[in-house]
């Protein structure tokens, strides 16, 4: 076995997980929740309700690095779904999603996979998703072995016990360590038309499966939402159909703590949504309140834009907040707009994490109302629930009631619009397959459901019948017929051939990507001031220009119909970068607080600054230099502040007249370059003034790019994201030259 570790440092290396992959077996089975956190302390915070930290490397938010880079994790698993249709490329993504909070990693199957009756092996290139095969699964489960010893914490990995191919989905998933699944065999019925008595029958063998592998099982309840013309008049209709999966699954015998309702809040803005979802939430929590929750935002009325996407999810985590659900996932605007990109998932996971940790103990402050419109219409909502259940007893059986069309009634139950979904019992994928197994059927397998003749063989094995054969591929991997590759031509290493000058420790070369290595897509944002047909037709005019190939618009969003319209192209960029014609400039290098303090204890300094020009912003100056923001006052720097909208002469003469050691000018806006203007403007004065020589002159401001300005006549530029030790440093050091140069004192 393979030694392999992953390197910080280094990208995973896909070819060696995809080495001796025949001898690789999952080293445990089974969903991990995650465990509250001993200690609710993380850098100056005291939470209330984080889980452990991840013991190796993550990422944490963007602003973590204000407070010693701490990365809390909220309670609940954290789940990302990926699509992009080449799991090789997936395994990159997981490693990223996993750095930013992710545990739960659920792999969309290829388009029509349900339909498959059995299982597909090798390594296809997928539609939509990827083809779920034994070694795609192996290959993943092989690299989240690794990925998780690099974070520190355990990660469970998902996909789709659904289709045709159910049980033997399930087998392979017990064999290879898959923790999660999807499987509600009303899913089959109703979405993808498998024959409803034989999607039952399966059922019971796939669910019995799950139980052994101690796999966490989600339903397929929300899909009723996403395909119902008015996906808020479902909510009765849903909890029907979690009742019917949640007690079907506990009655095989898996374990209810793993049983999880798939809850979506029905509705999303411009709705009311809180005032809808949350009674809806309560009453399922009311109702299965053995069971666990998967909380998802709604994606029936998502849009293609990141920012819209974003908040409806955000406001999916306050009703998860609210109701305590145990799964966040986090579907992206690649719901939307079929844009399955590595950043969206990431964007994603970060949103719950910071969502979930900015509602930290939201409950201990809050609660419920026990009287008014939210018990009410939980209540409501229950009552209508159960009268639907009872109607659909009366019709004779769940599935009478399938055939009449009951489910994915746009109609608030009891309203029926009579737009359901009907099925016929004897119709569908797989009608009339199911057979009543003989009286001295046997089958020597762990697992198994229902009528098993093996006291024929040996009585003492009624409880083990896997022992007749000395065990089964469940707990012998090496009994497993493992299969590499059918398709000579599509496979991952046809793929990865492609692609081989992009990857490796010595590789120079390097494209912009979204989903697969090298794939060269780029996003444009670009706004038009003209009506939205217009822009569309500019922007792709503009994005041909720009050299990119295969444009297309993905989001549009009107300003004003006639003012502006923004919109987002996709493109190929197809131009190799060679990293060796690259110049990185160096990271600017700071020097320790006790440092730059002792240089200015050894020689004062003084630094006369101001906004200059017609300019009012004073925050970003501020920052620099007051010690309440960790300015460069701290470290005993003197600093006469002039103000804001302060003329260019000013400043200069200021210098003079206090002698400064150092002028410092913040110049913020930018229309017409008047920053850079501004900065040509005080070296020329400075000269005029014979000082430039014995002053260090720096410039800041969010729009200053560090070499424009020291071209137009600054010792130094700052741009965003500058703190005051950046310029401290700067100056003690230039200090130090000029010292050195014999040009100090003056
Ligand atoms: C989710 N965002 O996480 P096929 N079985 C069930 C399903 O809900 C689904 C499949 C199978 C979603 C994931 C939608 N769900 C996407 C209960 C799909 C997929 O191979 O596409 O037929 O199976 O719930």
């Amino acid at each position: 076995m393979s030694e392999y570790k992953l390197e910080m440092d280094q990208p995973i290396d896909v070819e060696e997980i995809l080495q001796d992959l025949e001898n690789y077996h999952p080293r445990r089975r089974g969903w991990t929740w995650r465990e509250k956190a001993e200690v609710q302390e993380a850098g100056p915070f005291h939470y209330h309700e984080i889980s452990k930290p991840m013991a190796g490397s993550s990422v944490g938010l963007m602003t973590a690095h204000y407070f010693d880079n701490i990365d809390p994790q909220p309670m609940p698993t954290i789940t990302t779904e990926i699509a992009s249709g080449r799991f090789e490329d997936d395994i990159r993504r997981m490693r990223m999603a996993a750095h930013h909070g992710a545990d739960h990693i659920m792999v969309i199957r290829t388009a029509g996979q349900s339909h498959f009756d059995g299982l597909i092996e090798g390594t296809p290139q997928g539609i939509g998703g990827v083809p779920i095969t034994r070694k795609q699964v192996r290959a993943q489960r092989k690299a989240l072995d690794l990925i998780e010893d690099e974070v520190g914490r355990p990660i469970n990995y998902h996909s789709y016990v659904s289709g045709v191919a159910g049980p033997e989905v399930a087998v392979m998933f017990a064999e290879e360590g898959v923790n999660g699944v999807h499987q509600d065999p009303q899913y089959n019925v109703i979405y993808r038309n498998i024959n409803m008595i034989r999607s039952f029958v399966d059922a019971c063998e796939s669910k019995k499966i799950i139980a052994w592998g101690g796999m966490a099982q989600i339903d397929g309840a929300h899909n009723a939402n996403a395909t119902a013309r008015e996906a808020w008049k479902v909510m009765p209709e849903l909890m029907v159909q979690h009742a019917i999966n949640a007690a079907f699954s506990a009655s095989v015998g898996i374990d209810k703590k793993n049983i999880c309702l798939s809850t979506v809040p029905p509705t999303a803005t411009p709705a009311p949504c809180v005032y809808m979802d949350l009674p809806y939430a309560v009453a399922l929590r009311d109702l299965f309140s053995e069971y666990r929750m998967r909380a998802q935002m709604n994606t029936k009325y998502v849009e293609s834009s990141t920012r819209d996407a974003t908040v409806t999810h955000v406001l999916n985590m306050l009703i998860s907040k609210l109701t305590s659900a145990d799964i966040q996932s986090t579907i992206t605007p690649d719901e939307g707009r079929n844009v399955p990109w590595h950043i969206y998932n990431i964007e994603a996971c970060d949103t719950a994490k910071q969502t979930l940790l900015g509602l930290d103990g939201l409950m201990e402050m809050v609660e419920l109302k026990k009287d008014g419109p939210l018990p009410e219409k939980a209540r409501e909502l229950k009552e209508r629930a159960v009268l639907f259940f009872e109607e659909i007893l009366a019709a004779g059986g769940y599935f009478n009631a399938v055939e009449q069309g009951f489910f994915v009634d746009s109609g608030l139950y009891p309203e029926r619009s009579g737009d359901g979904i009907c099925r016929e019992i004897a119709g569908g994928v797989g009608a009339g397959t199911v057979f009543k197994r003989e009286a001295d059927y046997m089958a020597p397998v762990t697992a198994h459901y229902g009528y098993n003749n093996v006291a024929q063989y040996d009585p003492a094995a009624v409880e083990d019948p896997a022992s007749l054969i000395g065990g089964c591929t469940l707990e012998r991997p090496e009994k497993i017929v493992y299969i590499d590759e059918l398709d000579q031509e599509d496979n991952v290493n046809v793929r990865m051939a492609e692609t081989e000058q992009y990857r490796g420790a010595g590789h120079h070369l390097i494209r912009p990507e979204m989903e697969w290595l090298a794939d060269g897509t780029v996003m444009l944002t670009l706004f038009f001031p003209a009506s939205k047909k217009v822009a569309e037709a500019a922007a792709l005019e503009a994005a041909r220009r720009m050299g990119l190939g295969d444009p297309e618009v993905i989001s549009r969003e009107i300003m004003q119909q006639s003012e502006g319209t923004r919109v987002e192209v996709k493109g190929k960029f197809l131009e190799d970068i060679d990293l060796d014609s690259l110049v990185i400039p160096e990271e600017p290098d700071v020097m320790t607080d006790e440092e730059i303090r002792a240089d200015i204890e050894r020689k004062p300094m003084t630094v006369v600054c101001g906004t200059v020009g017609d300019d009012e912003h004073s925050v970003g100056l501020r920052e620099i230099i007051d010690i309440k923001h960790g300015g460069i006052e701290k470290y005993g720097i003197k600093v006469h502040y002039l103000g804001t909208s302060v003329p260019v002469e000013k400043l200069v003469n200021a210098a003079v007249e206090l002698d400064a050691d150092v002028i410092m000018a913040s110049t913020i806006i930018s229309h017409d370059d008047i920053h850079y203007k501004n900065i040509a403007s005080i070296d020329r004065l400075a000269r005029e003034m014979g000082i430039r020589d014995r002053v260090i002159f720096i410039a800041g401001g969010t729009q200053i790019t560090p070499e424009l300005a020291v071209e137009n006549g600054a010792d130094a530029g700052f741009g965003r994201g500058t703190k005051g030790i950046h310029d401290a440093t700067f100056m003690v050091k230039r200090r130090r030259e000029l010292e050195a140069a014999g040009k100090w004192p003056r």
